[in-house]
């Protein structure tokens, strides 16, 4: 099959095998049962497949009911392969945390999600997964925030940190960046589980990658475990002539010993010999083809002794983390076992009935736990109560402060506001102890070098500074309060996500704060989607944004981030445009992240999830927020900014002439011009324009059109669902007025992003962005480039006005 050290399985194991082996047969009927239930015994009537994994699943079986019901401790955490969440659901209903009813609702509305979720499944699931690669990363991302949050807040109970994986998973990229990153060496609470049944969607994993894959953990600092052949085959290979199975085995190629599960015992005999040397032929004659199946097919990862022993042999090692890999059969135990279709093949209702009765049960207690006075049900309390956690507080009990009071009198940019205003926060003495920050190599080019001098950057251990530069303290040690991670946005958002979760999984909230370059969020997008799907709570900075980072040239020029994140669910897309704004909604930021979920907050019920910051290194002349600030004054200004958009500039205020008479006669034609973040000058510079040419143009400085869209659609929702006109929300109110002025849209992002303000106005609407990739230039000549001057604004609100 495949080369490699297996193991011997000389180790005693306290456990009673028999028991345990009852337990993982019924683990199994009940996952199969439950797709299967999913797929025949319900009907939604519209022709989709429901769909489910029995094969996936059954591979897993072993290793997870030696998890559960051998060794893990209340406190470890585990993150189960998406394919196999029916085993997950299964074990959960055995301990007792699912209720019966569930097991018919797998794929079903309110019911199991098909892919472990922590916010949409009703029982105990430590990690969501389904984007393979990101659950297997999740739990090492998860030891790093552990590590970090003993060091600052003394040590908890230790916990282990486990990922159960597809060995296709490997092939994601994701997989390498997160084992390579320095940040996650030398966790020995970390072990992953990789389900090596040698096939993938597809198809039999081609040729023998176990040897590379060994050889890249071990690379990594990684532990390696192989649990490779089960006890029957380890103690043929004791018997005379044993060696010459082994090595047979051991040459044979993935595709060759795939291909034996399908065959009758006969033919399997002579598959297996087909080109074997004289000797193996003439060893195993005696053996009867029955017992040849069962023989060539015992691999370790159906053998509970080994697993349990391989576990044991993990904890042993704790300075740094370890990856067993476990080879199995997709399908174990399956009429489907082994065949290369079987992905997402489902046993037929025969099959599952012969199951049924091979497990020991009819259709009339199939659905039982397993009975409480048998020595497997007195197994499964004991274990229940070993597997109990309290539950953790979501939130911090601190005050933050509504602003830090930044006031610049020069231009600055929000990215400078963003850095002054974090090392301000760092302060706190509230506040402080909680923020924790982390960036992928662009730490002091995202203006985080103030915060990181304050603080320090952590490591383990003390580290000495070889370099001492004046401009940036480099200290490392275990007070530091700055992750610094490799240039990896997908482990970027991998760690904010756990961060964001350690209220969770580690008992201590925290307030996590990442940056990025704007562009990259795109390369992490998909651990950011994981991050807030798994519901965690942080903050990022993408900056600078924009083709306003015009020298830069179009492979640093993000456009359509403004879109992911007003469209991302649990995402708050904030891009203000001054240091005054800006301060106001980090702060309120700050205080949601603290808080939790629960609304206990002064600054209203929490958002869901993540905050996201769309900043800009351009420095903007700051009088004309402090022109507003002093027309609307702070507690109002500030509602408005939080809310997602105020009036900057009111054209009747600064040109009463174009307010006619009292009457109304000789008013002038209105527009309205809307812009968000770094375009804000060339915005109120049409507006001067358009007021010589007698047009009273309104500037909205959009704080975060997120917010506002959300505001829009709350609204709508509620309409389409009562049947009633919907009406405009207060804080599109607010920042527009009640007028019917058309809206000019000024964008540095896809003049998609704000397409949709006009609809919710009522009136017609020019969108201004940047739709196609930018080059190098200044910032003028970028925003020529791109119809983003005065100019082109002045021509699209006189075109907004003809339409
Ligand atoms: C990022 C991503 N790409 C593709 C898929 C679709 N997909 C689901 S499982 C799978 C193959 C997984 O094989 P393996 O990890 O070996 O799991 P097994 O079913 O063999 O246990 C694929 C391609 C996915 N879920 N996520
Ligand atoms: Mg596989």
């Amino acid at each position: 099959m495949v080369e490699g050290h297996s193991r011997s399985f000389t180790s005693v194991v306290e456990v009673d095998l028999e028991l345990l082996d009852e337990i993982q047969r019924r683990v199994l009927w009940l996952a199969v049962r439950m797709v299967d239930s999913a797929n025949h015994d319900r009907d939604a009537g519209d022709g989709v497949k429901v769909g489910g994994h029995q094969a996936s699943s059954a591979s897993l079986v072993t290793a997870m009911t030696a998890l559960w019901f051998a060794h893990l401790e209340a406190q470890d955490r585990v993150a189960v392969k998406p394919h196999a969440s029916p085993v997950l659901h299964a074990i959960n209903y055995l301990l007792g945390d699912l209720d019966r009813s569930y097991l018919t609702r797998l794929r079903a509305r309110g019911g199991l999600q098909s892919y472990p979720s922590r916010t949409k499944d009703p029982d105990r699931v430590d990690f969501s997964t389904g984007s393979v690669g990101l659950g297997a990363a999740a739990p090492l991302f998860a030891a790093v925030t552990r590590r970090y949050v003993d060091a600052h807040f003394g040590p908890r109970d230790q916990a282990r940190f486990i990922a159960l994986i597809g060995d296709a998973e490997l092939d994601e990229g994701n997989i390498w960046e997160a084992i390579a990153d320095p940040a996650t060496q030398g966790l020995g609470n970390v072990m992953w589980i990789v389900d090596f049944n040698r096939q993938s969607l597809d198809r039999v994993v081609p040729g023998i990658r176990i040897a590379q894959w060994t050889a890249q953990f071990a690379a990594a600092g990684w532990h390696v475990v192989e649990v490779k052949y089960g006890r029957r085959l380890h103690q043929a290979f004791q018997r005379p002539g044993g060696e010459a199975l082994r090595s047979w085995l051991d040459a044979m190629p993935n595709e060759q010993y795939q291909s034996m599960f399908t065959l009758s015992p006969a033919d399997l005999r002579s598959r297996f010999l087909d080109g074997a040397p004289a000797d193996l032929v003439a060893h195993l004659a005696d053996t009867p083809d029955d017992e040849l199946v069962s023989l060539v097919t015992d691999l370790g990862g159906h053998d509970l002794a080994a697993m349990l022993e391989a576990y044991a042999e993990c904890d042993k090692v704790t300075d740094r983390p370890s990856v067993v890999f476990a080879y199995t059969v997709k399908g174990w135990g399956l009429p489907s076992a082994g065949n290369p279709r079987n992905h997402s093949a489902l046993l037929s209702t025969e099959q599952v009935a012969d199951l049924r009765t091979a497990t020991g049960l009819t259709p009339d207690d199939e659905w039982d736990r397993v009975d409480p006075a048998s020595p497997a049900g007195v197994l499964t309390a004991v274990r229940r109560e070993a597997l109990r956690r309290d539950p953790s507080r979501p939130g911090l009990d601190v005050t933050v402060p509504q602003s830090t009071g930044i006031r610049p009198s020069k231009p600055v940019s929000t990215q400078e506001a963003f850095g002054r205003v974090l090392v301000d926060l760092s302060r706190d003495p509230a506040v402080s102890p909680y923020l924790v920050t982390t960036a992928p190599d662009v730490a002091t080019s995202t203006n985080l070098a103030g915060f990181i001098n304050r603080t320090g950057v952590f490591a383990p251990e003390e580290r000495r500074a070889w370099n001492e530069d004046p401009m940036l303290r480099w200290a490392e040690g275990p007070t530091g309060q700055h992750i610094e991670l490799g240039i990896s946005e997908m482990n970027l958002f991998l760690l904010l996500g756990q961060l964001g979760l350690s209220w969770d999984l580690s008992g201590q909230p925290l307030v996590p704060v990442g940056t990025v370059y704007d562009p990259f969020v795109l390369r992490g997008l998909d651990a950011f989607l994981h991050a807030t799907y798994s519901g965690a709570r942080f903050i990022v900075a993408g900056t600078p944004s924009g083709v306003t980072l015009a020298p830069e040239g179009g492979a640093h020029q993000s456009t359509i981030t403004a879109s992911a994140g007003l469209e991302l669910p649990g995402v708050t897309l904030m891009e203000p445009a001054y240091a005054g704004a800006l301060d106001w909604l980090l702060c309120d930021a700050v205080t949601r992240v603290a808080s939790g979920p629960a609304p206990t907050t002064t600054a209203g019920p929490a958002e869901p999830g993540a905050f996201y910051f769309r900043l800009t290194t351009r420095p903007l002349d700051q009088t004309p927020f402090d022109a507003a600030r002093a027309r609307l004054g702070d507690a109002v200004l500030r509602r408005q900014v939080l809310a997602g958009g105020y009036q900057l500039l009111d054209a009747f205020t600064t040109h009463p002439e174009l307010a006619g008479q009292p009457d109304g006669t000789g008013r002038a034609p209105e527009v309205r011009i809307a812009a968000s973040g770094a375009v804000l000058p060339e915005a109120l510079a049409a507006a001067v324009e358009l007021a010589d040419e007698g047009i009273a143009a309104h500037v909205i400085d959009i704080t975060s059109a997120d917010r506002l869209y959300a505001a829009w659609q709350r609204t709508l929702r509620q309409g389409v669902r009562t049947a009633t006109t919907p009406s405009t929300p207060g804080a599109l109110r607010a920042a527009f007025g009640t007028g019917r002025a058309p809206v000019v849209t000024v964008h540095d992002a896809s003049s998609h992003a704000m397409a949709w303000i006009g609809s919710a106005l009522g009136v017609p609407q020019v969108p201004l962005g940047v739709d196609e990739f930018g080059q190098s230039g200044s910032v003028a000549d970028l925003y020529e480039l791109h119809d983003l001057l005065p100019g082109s604004i002045v021509n699209a609100a006189l075109a907004a006005l003809s339409i």
